[in-house]
């Protein structure tokens, strides 16, 4: 199996199973991430996602002894596109794991995710530009965003390898951590975002992905507008009685 996936307490974990060719993807492979991510959706105990790759790398980006002759590589993208456009409409929070390089649309799988963290001897390359191609899966979205025009467009032009630590300095994940330490924390972070306010935290991710094509003027109405959704959810109901009860809250997720 390409893709593994793992029931945890209120999360599920999801890992890139192909390490003999450092997860490499393969369009059967963007289909089974893809199924993985609608069935934790359909689940109604799972609030949260972490995504993981087995073995030494996290993701090598397209199997590129998939693709020669005459693949069509727009073909091949409709295996994958589905699934960025998925990590970012779950409406729960996704945890990447970076355990290892992540390479082409290896690394852009992980910045679509919520909350990046990679262990130190991870690296992120933008291989594209190796073997003549465009960064996809949305690289040419997340990277002017995540770390300013200048830097990605030599991240894209040159395809060097980023170190963990140098993508965490510059915004491009959240955090570098030791690598014995990655899973741990990883597990931990999806546990914790997995008991928060489920509807809430949706809301938010899609809120800051609709700002980047708004003035403040509709970013502000729309706030309004989630704002008030979030504020009919029994968690925000039960988020202020426990802090007017000088107490931890119990949120359970639930939108309604
Ligand atoms: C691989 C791969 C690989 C096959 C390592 N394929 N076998 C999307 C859709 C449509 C069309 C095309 O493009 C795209 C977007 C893309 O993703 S394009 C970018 C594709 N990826 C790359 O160009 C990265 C290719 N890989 C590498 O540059 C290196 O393997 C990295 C830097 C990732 C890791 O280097 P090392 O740690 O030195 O490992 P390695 O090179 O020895 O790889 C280990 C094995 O995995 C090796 O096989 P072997 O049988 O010799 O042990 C590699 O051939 C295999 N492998 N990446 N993408």
């Amino acid at each position: 199996m390409t893709i593994l996936v793992e029931a945890r307490g209120g999360y599920r974990r999801i890992t890139l199973n192909r390490p003999q060719r450092l997860n490499a993807l393969t369009a059967e492979m963007g289909d089974a991430l893809l199924a993985a991510l609608e069935a934790a959706e359909a689940d109604a105990a799972c609030r949260a996602v972490l995504l993981t790759g087995a073995g030494r790398g996290f993701c090598a980006g397209q199997d590129l002894s998939q693709v020669g002759g005459e693949v069509d590589l727009a073909e091949l993208l409709d295996h994958y596109n589905p699934v960025i456009r998925k990590l970012r409409a779950l409406p729960m929070p996704v945890v990447c794991a970076v355990n290892g390089v992540a390479a082409g649309a290896g690394a852009n799988l992980a910045l679509a995710c919520d909350i990046v963290l990679a262990a130190r001897s991870a690296s992120f390359v933008q291989a594209f530009a190796r073997i003549g191609l465009v960064p996809d899966c949305g690289g040419t979205w997340f990277l002017p965003r995540l770390v300013g025009g200048a830097r990605a467009r030599a991240l894209a032009m040159l395809a060097e390898p980023l170190p963990a630590e140098t993508a965490a300095a510059w915004g491009l994940i959240w955090r570098a951590v030791d690598d014995a330490e990655l899973m741990p924390e990883a597990e931990a972070l999806a546990a914790r975002l997995a008991a928060q306010a489920t509807a809430g935290l949706a809301l938010t991710k899609f809120a800051l992905d609709l700002s980047a094509a708004n003035d403040l003027g509709r970013q502000l109405d729309l706030e309004r507008d989630f704002q008030a959704e979030a504020g009919k959810t029994p968690d925000y109901a039960e988020g202020v009685r426990a802090f007017l009860e000088k107490r931890a809250p119990i949120f359970t997720g639930r939108r309604r």
